[in-house]
C-alpha cells in the first residue's frame, strides 16, 4: 500500500528525556489521570477540513502547499488519495477520532444526486478504513457556507429553495453520519447570519432556523442517529452578525424554541475570544447549565482579530480548560477536535504531525496541571470560602426563599455596612503559576 507520509513512524510516547520532535513528551495515551486513561480524557480528534483540504490559501494568495495526495487524474481520484492518507496521519498520529464535513471528503457533481452518490463512494471507503484502525468519527457535519448557493444563509436564507436545500443536505449527512456510527452530529452556522438589517428579515430567519432544527431533531429520532446535536456558536465570520453568537445566545435560542434536550453545545476556544469571552468563561457557561458537548480546540492571536484557527500551545489557557472540564465531569459523547490549520509558511508534511504533536503535549500538561490543581483543592477552598457567607445565616434564608425585601430591610438596617473581604486575585494568579 503506497504511503503518503513514508518518512514518519507511529508517534510513540517517550518522556521528557526523548529529543525526538515525532514523539509525545507528556500526552500518554495509557497513563491514568483521576482513574481514567488519558486517552479517554481527551478524545482527540483530527479534523479533515484543515488537515487534508487545507493548503495555505487565505484572502490575499492562493494555496502555498502542495500534498502528494492532493495529484490525481481527477477530484475522485484525489478524494480517495486523501482519505487513506487522512487514515495513515490518524494511525501514526494514534488519535482514535476524527470529524469531517460532506463536502471536505467528496466532491460535488453537477447535481444533488451526484453528489449523494460521490459522498456514498467515499463513505464506503471510510467505513472500511474505520474498521481496518478502529478509528471513529466523533462528529459529522455539513458544509452549508462553501457553495455560492448558501451566500444568503442556508436554514435562514430568504428563499425556502435554499432551505430545502440545506435540508436534503444535512439529511444525507445524518445518514452518513449513522452510517459510519459518529458519536455526534454538528451545526455550525457558517451563513446565517446578516451583514445589514435593511434587508434582512431577523425574527423570521430565526424561526426559519429553529423549523430546521426541529426538522433535524425528527429525522435523528427517525433514523435512530445515536449521540446528541451540537450547536457550535461564533460571533462574526463569515457575516457581521452570526445567529450563534455565543452560548449564552445559544442557550437562549434552544430554550425558546424547545430544542435544549436535543442539543448540547461544541465550544471552539477562537470563537470564544471573538465573542469576547475566555474560552474557559463559555465552557464554564456550558457546564452550570448543562449544555457542554464538545470542543474545538484551537487558539486565536491577540493581535489579530479574526478566526486564525491556530493550534492550541498555550500551556495556562489548557490548563484552565481541562481544570473546568475536569470538574465539570469531564467528555462523555464529545472530544477535543483539533479545529486548526498549520501556518500557511509550514508547507511541510511533517509540520502537520508536529502541530498536532505540540498541540496533545499542551493538553496533556493541562490536563495534569489541572489534577493538581484538584488534588491540591486549595483553589476550591478558597473559592467555597467566599461563598461561605450563604451556608448560614440570612444567606441560607435568601437561597431557600424564606425572606422577602422587608426582612432583608430590616437585616441591613440592623447589621449596618457589610464586611469587606479580598477577591484575592493575585494570589491565585501565584498559586496557579506554582501549579504550572
Ligand atoms: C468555522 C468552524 C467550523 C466548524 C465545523 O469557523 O469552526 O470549522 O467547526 O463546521
Ligand atoms: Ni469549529
Ligand atoms: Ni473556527
Amino acid at each position: 500500500m503506497k504511503e503518503f507520509f513514508p518518512k514518519i513512524k507511529k508517534v510513540k510516547y517517550e518522556g521528557l528525556k526523548s529529543k525526538n520532535p515525532l514523539s509525545f513528551k507528556h500526552y500518554n495515551p495509557q497513563e491514568k489521570i483521576f482513574g481514567k486513561t488519558m486517552e479517554k480524557h481527551f478524545r482527540f480528534a483530527v479534523c479533515y477540513w484543515h488537515t487534508f483540504k487545507g493548503l495555505g490559501g487565505d484572502q490575499f494568495g492562493l494555496s502555498t502547499i502542495s500534498r502528494s495526495y492532493n495529484q490525481g487524474s481527477g477530484p475522485m481520484e484525489i478524494a480517495e488519495m486523501t482519505m487513506r492518507a487522512a487514515f495513515e496521519f490518524f494511525s501514526k498520529l494514534g488519535v482514535k477520532f476524527w470529524c469531517f464535513h460532506d463536502r471536505d471528503i467528496a466532491p460535488e457533481g453537477n447535481s444533488l444526486a451526484e453528489t449523494n452518490k460521490n459522498l456514498d463512494k467515499i463513505v464506503a471507503l471510510a467505513k472500511k478504513l474505520q474498521s481496518e484502525t478502529g478509528i471513529k468519527q466523533l462528529w459529522g457535519t455539513a458544509n452549508l457556507f462553501s457553495n455560492k448557493r448558501f451566500m444568503a444563509g442556508a436554514a435562514t436564507n430568504p428563499s425556502p429553495d435554499v432551505f430545502a436545500y440545506a435540508a436534503a443536505q444535512v439529511k444525507k449527512a445524518m445518514e452518513v453520519t449513522k452510517e459510519l456510527g459518529g458519536a455526534g452530529y454538528v451545526f455550525w452556522g457558517g451563513r446565517e447570519g446578516y451583514d445589514m438589517l435593511l434587508n434582512t428579515d431577523m425574527k423570521r430567519e430565526l424561526e426559519h432556523l429553529a423549523k430546521f432544527m426541529h426538522l433535524a431533531v425528527d429525522y435523528k429520532k427517525k433514523i435512530g442517529l445515536k449521540g446528541p446535536l451540537y450547536i457550535e456558536p461564533k460571533p462574526k465570520e463569515p457575516t457581521k452578525h452570526q445567529y450563534d453568537f455565543d452560548a449564552g445566545n445559544c442557550f437562549a435560542f434552544l430554550q425558546k424554541y424547545d430544542l435544549v434536550k436535543y442539543f448540547k453545545l461544541n465550544i471552539e476556544a477562537n470563537h470564544a475570544t471573538l465573542a469576547g469571552h475566555s474560552f474557559q468563561h463559555e465552557l464554564q457557561y456550558c457546564i452550570d447549565n448543562n449544555i457542554f458537548g464538545s470542543v474545538d480546540a484551537n487558539r486565536g492571536d491577540l493581535l489579530l482579530g479574526w478566526d486564525t484557527d491556530q493550534f492550541p500551545m498555550d500551556i495556562y489557557e489548557a490548563a484552565l480548560a481541562m481544570y473546568i472540564i475536569l470538574n465539570g465531569g469531564g467528555f462523555t459523547t464529545g472530544g477535543l477536535n483539533f479545529d486548526a490549520h498549520v501556518r500557511r509558511q509550514s508547507i511541510a508534511p511533517e509540520d502537520l504531525f508536529y502541530a498536532h504533536i505540540g498541540a496533545m503535549d499542551t493538553f496533556a500538561r493541562g490536563l495534569k496541571i489541572a489534577a493538581k490543581m484538584i488534588k491540591d483543592g486549595k483553589i476550591d477552598k478558597m473559592l467555597k470560602a467566599r461563598y461561605a457567607g450563604w451556608d448560614k445565616g440570612i444567606g441560607r434564608k435568601i437561597e431557600k426563599g424564606k425572606v422577602d425585601f422587608n426582612q432583608l430591610e430590616k437585616y441591613a438596617l440592623k447589621n449596618g455596612e457589610p464586611k469587606l473581604q479580598s477577591g484575592r486575585q493575585e494570589l491565585l494568579e501565584n498559586l496557579l503559576n506554582e501549579y504550572i
